[in-house]
């Protein structure tokens, strides 16, 4: 009396012998692709984080005033502008999109001029500043990083001169 599951030819013996024997699962598999992509986003990200102490941030754009922004403050931190002219600045954010805060996205703001320029992480972006025609000294900061406005290193000082 040979059961319905009892293997009954020696090929099913060899088959049911192979179904008892543990495969390498797909999971597994998918586990250690999973541990690839993990490891190579760390990767990246340190690359990044590397990169943006390395990498200058090169030549200003023609004819303009270049600033840079990093989470260590502006570069250089003043300027100063003849009042009534018009100058073009460039502003260059120096920080990967890896930093936490702001992911490198950094401001020069002058709240009395109505000024608000932002740049995204490793870019620059030139913008006009016409100056007033009084003179006086105004403080630009960056809101986006590093407790923002109140941070002295994130503020510049504008001088406007007669
Ligand atoms: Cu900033």
């Amino acid at each position: 009396m040979t059961g319905k599951h009892a293997p009954s030819t020696a090929a099913e013996a060899r088959q049911a012998k192979r179904d008892r024997q543990p495969l390498p699962s797909p999971r597994r598999q998918l586990r250690s692709i999973a541990y690839g992509l993990v490891a190579a986003v760390i990767a990246v990200a340190a690359l990044g984080l590397v990169a943006t102490r390395l990498l200058p941030a090169g030549p200003a754009a023609a004819g303009a005033v270049q600033i840079q922004a990093s989470m260590g403050g502006f570069t250089p931190g003043a300027m100063s502008v003849k009042a009534g002219s018009t100058v073009s600045v460039e502003l260059v954010s120096t920080d990967s999109s890896f930093h936490s805060d702001g992911g490198g996205w950094h401001e020069m703001a002058i709240d009395e001029l109505g000024i608000d320029w932002k740049v995204g992480p490793e870019s620059s972006k030139v913008f006009q500043l016409t100056a007033p025609t009084t003179p006086g000294t105004y403080t630009w900061y960056c809101g986006i990083c590093c407790g923002g406005r109140a941070n002295p290193s994130m503020q510049g000082k504008l001088t406007v001169t007669a």
